[in-house]
């Protein structure tokens, strides 16, 4: 048995820590093994396994071995204290150093917030407590606000990413790491995350005391990053690296201005709520944040930030380079679900320079603002970037199988579903030396829930659109909605929605649902199971 304790702990017992220590080990040692298993079973279901079941019922045990082996992990490396958050790799390896990055915001995220908000707020909490950090980096870079730290250790710590990485395959030097100077979305990140957490949650005590304070501290900070382009009377956003790592120096990455023009808007919305409903709150913060004195920069700036448009294919253009670069035929580097096989031959700087990308970078954009983009250039889209994907990040396949699910690309869904599945869990487990990938398992549970389950947050709306796969018979979950609990059978020809307590709204295909207190509603799915053939 062991105690281990630290000075970092919180509710310590008066007293040293050896003391506490031996303290913890004498109360577990009037247990034997069997009672502490017992026990440890008995939390295991009441807090995990019973809550929020998802079942999938289908020819193969794999999908739900899948989603429990996602839960578990996500269960297993999550801390129960919000100055700490969840490591790239958990506590399972060594890998990026424990340190936390946007996987949480954008990929594990979501399934706190449906499943456990309490846990979402804490995480959350965590870049609220990380204010300081980000008030650091920003005055590092002569920027204003918060500029959050691509990567995040201690709270206060603000930048942690290391500036050397490994050798480069031509120059045998080691290549610096860029990301923590010029992949900056990681704010925008954050403020899409309290967004989602507020809309699914309603809780206003975190939006008072901490939400909207991030918000703004991180619009002050685009507000003041965004560069005048006078030749466009626009605003732009050069250097940066978005999503897809192998774009170095990009100018108006699109995941990354539609972010920052997104989350100024939302800095806009929140002022004017504050100014009307609680002016107290305004007023303190606008003694910390100088809001008055912003606000129609804003307003000019949010306006005029340039948003890359599609292009005469469809197409929207990741950067303002990458479509004039060359091409290249990736699928020899995409055999055998192994990474970063493009090394081989080539390096980063070589990378940089043809039109290659590692991971979701505007299917993201497209997949986060779905409802910006129709559906064609939503497809375009998919069809122009997915061949130059390499999917080098696990946090690539499962944004992927959302898009062709929503897409009504059935097989291709689920051929990505099934890849990213086995991140790891697959015969290629070499991926997961240094750690398993907690983004892909979040994106396990958004690939079952959101995407074939057909969950969203619409425009602050609850969103019901199940696509289940043909390999599937039935897929049963349970999501917070609103302090309700919400239970949804979905099979090939209906869906059955179940408030348990309080009654929730929701949208399907364009209308709007009641299910009442303690009751269900059933709908009929079997015409758009058709349509999809
Ligand atoms: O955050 C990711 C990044 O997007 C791709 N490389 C790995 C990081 C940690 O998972």
């Amino acid at each position: 048995m062991k105690s281990v304790y630290t000075s970092i702990d919180q509710d310590l017992e008066k007293g040293d820590l050896t003391q506490t220590s031996i303290s913890a080990l004498r109360r577990d040692c009037l247990f034997n093994y069997d009672e502490l298993l017992q026990k440890s079973i008995r939390i295991w279901n009441q807090e995990i396994w019973q809550k929020n079941t998802v079942e999938i019922e289908a020819g193969d045990v794999k999908p739900q071995v899948a989603i429990n082996f996602a839960r578990y992990q996500l269960a297993a490396n999550t801390p129960r204290d919000a100055r700490m958050n969840i490591g790239a790799k958990g506590l399972t390896g060594e890998g990026y150093k424990g340190h936390t990055f946007w996987d949480t915001e954008i990929f594990i995220l979501p399934y706190y917030i449906f499943n456990m908000p309490n846990v979402a707020r804490d995480l959350l909490k965590y870049r609220y407590l990380g204010l300081e950090g980000a008030h650091k980096k920003a005055e590092f870079n002569n920027y204003k606000g918060a500029q959050f730290p691509w990567e995040a250790a201690w709270p206060s710590d603000g930048e942690t990413t290391p500036l050397w990485g490994s050798a480069d395959i031509v120059t045998g030097k080691p290549m610096k790491i860029l990301s923590g100077f010029i992949e900056q979305h990681i704010t925008s990140d954050i403020v899409f995350a309290i967004m989602e957490y507020l809309s699914a949650t309603g809780d206003q005590d975190f939006a008072l005391e901490m939400g909207y304070e991030i918000i703004l501290d991180a619009a002050k900070f685009w507000a003041s990053r965004l560069e005048y382009n006078e030749d466009y009377d626009r605003y732009e956003i050069t250097d940066v690296i978005g999503p897809d790592e192998y774009k170095e120096h990009a100018d108006n990455n699109a995941f990354t201005n539609y972010m920052a023009q997104w989350c100024i808007q939302k800095a806009i919305q929140v002022v004017n709520l504050l100014k009307e409903d609680n002016p107290d709150i305004y007023e303190a913060l606008n003694e910390k944040l100088d809001l008055n004195d912003i606000y129609d920069e804003w307003v000019e700036k949010g306006t005029k930030i340039y948003l890359p448009q599609p292009n005469e294919l469809g197409v929207i253009p990741q950067d303002d380079q990458y479509l004039n670069k060359p091409i290249i035929d990736l699928e020899p580097y995409k055999l055998n679900n192994q990474l970063s096989n493009i090394f081989k031959d080539y390096n980063l700087a070589q990378i940089n320079e043809l039109q290659i990308t590692k991971q979701a970078d505007v299917l993201l954009l497209l997949h986060l603002f779905e409802s910006r983009f129709d559906d064609e250039i939503r497809r375009n889209s998919w069809n122009y970037y997915e061949p130059k994907t390499t999917h080098d990040s696990s946090l690539s396949l499962s944004t992927h199988a959302i898009l062709a699910s929503d897409l009504q690309m059935g097989d291709t869904a689920y051929d990505f579903y099934e890849k990213a599945c086995e991140t790891d869990l697959g015969k290629h487990i070499g991926k997961s030396v240094q750690g398993i990938h907690m983004a892909s398992c979040g994106g396990i549970w958004n690939m079952t829930v959101e995407g074939f389950g057909g969950i969203r947050i619409m425009n602050g709306k609850l969103r019901i659109e199940p696509h289940l796969p043909a390999a599937w018979d039935s897929l049963k979950y349970q999501i917070n909605w609103q302090k309700s609990l919400l239970q949804v059978v979905v099979t090939h020809e209906k869906m059955v929605v179940s408030a348990v307590g309080k009654g929730v709204e929701f949208i399907n295909n364009g209308q709007e649902y009641q299910v009442p207190t303690n009751s269900s509603i059933e709908i009929d799915i079997s015409v758009e199971e058709k349509v999809k053939g």
